[in-house]
């Protein structure tokens, strides 16, 4: 019998981990996975997988994996092809290509947002290398994970550098996570190991968020609940009170601050704008009470008092944000509010401190490929790639288009490849999937995946992929990790697979485009390329053969890092870079900028369309978020069913609203808005805010033939509408009805 051989290589999805797996090999076939250890970590921070990192291979090496070239025959979205060999694959895709091109123009191409393989050589940005050597194409900006966070960000401190290394919250008094789950929602492998250690060392723990999460149970934290897309009301009630009770750093928010009160409004803005004359009410009649905030938050007054005066008397004290609270309609606006109340406690360029906002440190160079620019220079928000689909033509500035005044064409060519943003990640799938069934409309879509997914449903040609376990690729955890890796190829690739490379340097060929697409490398020379571009600017990495061998490498010796540090101590010498030099509190721009939605000038609560507040509620009385479970890596692992028995998916519901609707756990139920209709298991639970559901995001959507979905995919019932400053995805904010299955609603 052959020896069983150890292969090192790491995760490349886009989950924040990164992880080690050493994959188990006999005779070409995987045994296990096995991933680090503290041993073998050392001094550094161990990087382990967790239950899906080690069930890699019973996710990808499936028989239901895609294994040929698919072209569709049937209606668009019917899931009618039938095989293709490559050859008429690549013919078909660059012929297609040309034409639209000479038809419609370079910017009518566009190419999908894609995180299936989140590494350096990365397929959708393969494929923008090509279409910007023939002539251009769409490109969007923004994230689905990030938009309102990062611009809120950059709007008050003009930077997304806002992170401080997390060694730091060994020193921090109170460490308030808010709409962070970091126990389930992997960022990196730094997060919870130092937000473990604080625990153990005894830093209280408060957790801010509708669920009681897995990282409430994990860290044995504070949990307090909170209805969804309210926490800007939460966090001005706790300003008001810091404020009144004279807790807040006066000397910090004079010298490094924009806006805080009259006094340091800008000559010529409306004093009654500044962030004190809205907290006391000065400006609308409404001081900002937690007695306000309790009816709004549904937290009560007397916890809002409290946490106020605990986070701004523990020194220093740390608020990081998660994603979660700005992945709502007005999502910008909780960020804000943390960034205005980590100033406010002088926070700021302290360790131990958090400045909030993104909290990105970028310790270390990523590789790349060589930068080819893109002779269109107009982009999109990410989130509007339906509307310039639908009616691209009419996109202009207050659409959030940039660097051209308008769009001049629709989008009539998508390529997607390894991501399912097309369907199932993107919002209204029910609109979403009419659209893209409409053929004049975007005329030619290429998907490329490992499996049939609802996205490659809508594909005129399907491509068969090759996980990370077939190929090579450079890998980068998120931006905390510290550490840089290398997927090595563990067994054969399956069927006809091949990695999108390949194929688009075919494509290349029949462009007259070949030479400068590949510059004559190959896969391996251009990954061995890359690292030896960043070696240069990286010494202390060890010659390719070895980090290929070893698969990972840990950067040593790093020294803590805080944010800020100069700009707070002398911000006359060391401006923050934003245009007025200070935090931005009050923003000058948004003043006088226009908005498609109102936006105000500084951080404070707006009701948002389907939040708390809003009269639909009438008729949708529920509100619904969605969370990134441990589960899945997005749409990830859905198909297997090992992981299911994680974490089974279901509708949390609080046991109140299941009594009023004769709901029992286990039962069947519907859930339903204007948008569409899914159906899934209810699970009562008091772990969630009366009024409140919640569904795991990811799940695969199967609808059956009146379009109801059969598999709890959560954006069947998700809207396309942006928020107002970022153009961001608010995928959270969402109001519903939920009945027991065959009971009329
Ligand atoms: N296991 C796993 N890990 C992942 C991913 C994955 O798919 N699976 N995806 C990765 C990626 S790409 C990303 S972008 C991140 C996503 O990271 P996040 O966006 O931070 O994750 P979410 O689960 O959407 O939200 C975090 C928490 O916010 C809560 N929340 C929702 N609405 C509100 C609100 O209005 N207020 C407050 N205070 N809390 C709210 C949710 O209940 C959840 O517990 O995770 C990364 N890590
Ligand atoms: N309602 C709602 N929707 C959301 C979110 C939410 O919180 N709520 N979160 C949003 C966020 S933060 C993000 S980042 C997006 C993520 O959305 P996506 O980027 O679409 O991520 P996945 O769903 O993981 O899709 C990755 C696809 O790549 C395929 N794949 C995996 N490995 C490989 C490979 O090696 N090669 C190829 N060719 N294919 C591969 C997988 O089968 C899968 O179909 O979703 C967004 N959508
Ligand atoms: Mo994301």
């Amino acid at each position: 019998m052959a020896t069983e051989q150890i292969i090192h290589t790491t995760g490349r999805n886009n989950c924040g981990g990164r992880c080690i797996i050493h994959a188990h090999v006999r005779d070409g076939e995987i045994l296990r996975l096995t991933t680090d250890t503290p041993e073998a970590a050392g001094e550094g921070v161990p990087l382990c997988a967790c239950a899906r990192g080690l069930n890699y291979h019973k996710t990808f090496l499936r028989s239901d994996r895609l294994t040929q070239p698919l072209l569709r025959t049937g209606e668009r979205g019917s899931g009618q092809f039938r095989p293709i060999s490559w050859a008429e694959a690549v013919d078909c895709i660059a012929s297609e290509w040309i034409r639209i091109r000479d038809t419609y123009g370079p910017a009518s191409r566009y190419v999908n947002y894609a995180t299936g393989v989140s590494a350096a050589f990365r397929p959708n940005q393969l494929a923008k290398r090509l279409l910007a050597l023939d002539g251009g194409f769409l490109d969007y900006y923004n994230s689905y994970s990030t938009p309102c966070i990062e611009h809120a960000t950059r709007l008050m401190y003009g930077t997304d550098q806002t992170g401080s290394s997390r060694d730091t919250w060994l020193r921090s008094r109170l460490i308030l996570l808010w709409g962070h789950n970091p126990s389930e929602t992997v960022f990196d492998a730094t997060t919870m190991f130092y937000l473990r250690r604080a625990r153990q060392q005894g830093t209280p723990i408060i957790v801010i968020d509708p669920r009681r999460s897995d990282t409430v149970r994990a860290l044995d934290a504070e949990w307090i609940p909170i209805r969804p897309a309210t926490d800007a009301a939460l966090q001005d009630a706790m300003a008001y009170v810091i404020y009144t009770e004279g807790l807040h750093d006066q000397a910090f928010l004079n010298r490094c601050c924009l806006g805080f009160d009259p006094e340091h409004i800008p000559s010529g803005a409306d004093g009654t704008e500044s962030v004190v004359s809205y907290l006391l009410g000065h400006s609308d009649g409404v001081p900002k009470t937690p007695r306000w905030a309790e009816a709004i938050t549904g937290v009560p007054a007397e916890t809002i008092t409290d946490l106020a005066r605990r986070f701004a008397a523990a020194k220093p004290a740390a608020l990081v944000q998660g994603y979660g609270a700005q992945r709502h309609a007005y999502g910008e606006q909780s960020v804000r509010g943390g960034i205005l109340l980590a100033c406010m406690t002088g926070n700021v360029g302290v360790a131990g401190g958090w400045a909030s906002g993104t909290g990105y440190v970028n310790r270390h160079a990523l590789p790349h490929m060589p930068f080819v620019p893109n002779p269109v220079r107009a982009q999109i928000p990410v989130y509007r790639w339906t509307d310039a689909v639908d009616h691209g033509s009419a996109m202009t500035a207050l659409d959030g288009v940039v660097g051209a005044e308008r769009l001049d064409t629709d989008v009539k060519m998508i390529l997607n490849l390894a991501g399912n943003c097309l369907v199932n990640q993107h919002g209204d799938i029910n609109r979403t999937t009419a659209l893209l069934r409409d053929t004049t409309k975007c005329e030619f879509i290429v998907c490329s995946d490992l499996f049939l997914t609802s996205s490659a449903r809508f594909a005129d040609i399907v491509l068969p992929g090759l996980s990370f376990l077939e190929c090579e690729n450079l890998t980068m955890p998120w931006e905390a990790g510290d550490f840089l890796g290398y997927n090595n190829r563990v067994v054969d690739p399956i069927g006809a697979g091949r990695f999108e490379y390949d194929w688009l340097a075919e494509v290349a060929e029949r462009l007259g485009l070949r030479e400068a697409f590949t510059e004559g490398r190959d896969t391996r020379s251009w990954l061995r390329w890359m690292y030896e571009d960043l070696r240069r600017k990286e010494p202390q990495l060890p010659p390719f053969e070895a980090f290929r061998a070893q698969g990972v490498y840990r950067y040593q010796g790093d020294a803590p890092v805080v944010a800020f540090q100069e700009q707070c101590a002398d911000p006359e010498c060391h401006p923050f870079p934003t245009p007025s030099g200070r935090i931005e509190l009050y923003s000058p721009a948004v003043a006088s900028g226009r908005f498609s939605a109102p936006f105000p000038p500084i951080p404070r609560y707006m009701a948002p369309p389907e939040g708390a507040q809003d009269p639909l509620r009438r008729r949708y009385p529920l509100q619904l978020i969605g969370w990134h479970t441990k589960r899945r890596c997005h749409s990830t692992h859905d198909n297997n069913p090992e992981l299911e028995r994680l974490d089974p998916q279901r509708l949390w519901i609080h046991p109140e609203d299941a009594a009023a609707r004769g709901i029992q756990e286990g039962d069947t139920v519907e859930v339903f808005n204007d948008r569409g209709r899914l159906r899934t298991v209810a699970h009562l639970t008091p772990d969630i805010c009366r009024g409140v559901t919640a569904l795991a995001q990811g799940s695969w959507y199967q609808p059956d033939e009146n379009g109801t979905d059969l598999n709890g995919s959560i954006n069947v019932l998700t809207s396309l509408r942006p928020t107002p400053y970022a153009h961001g995805n608010a995928q959270h904010t969402n109001l519903v009805e939920v009945a027991k299955q065959g009971s009329p609603g």
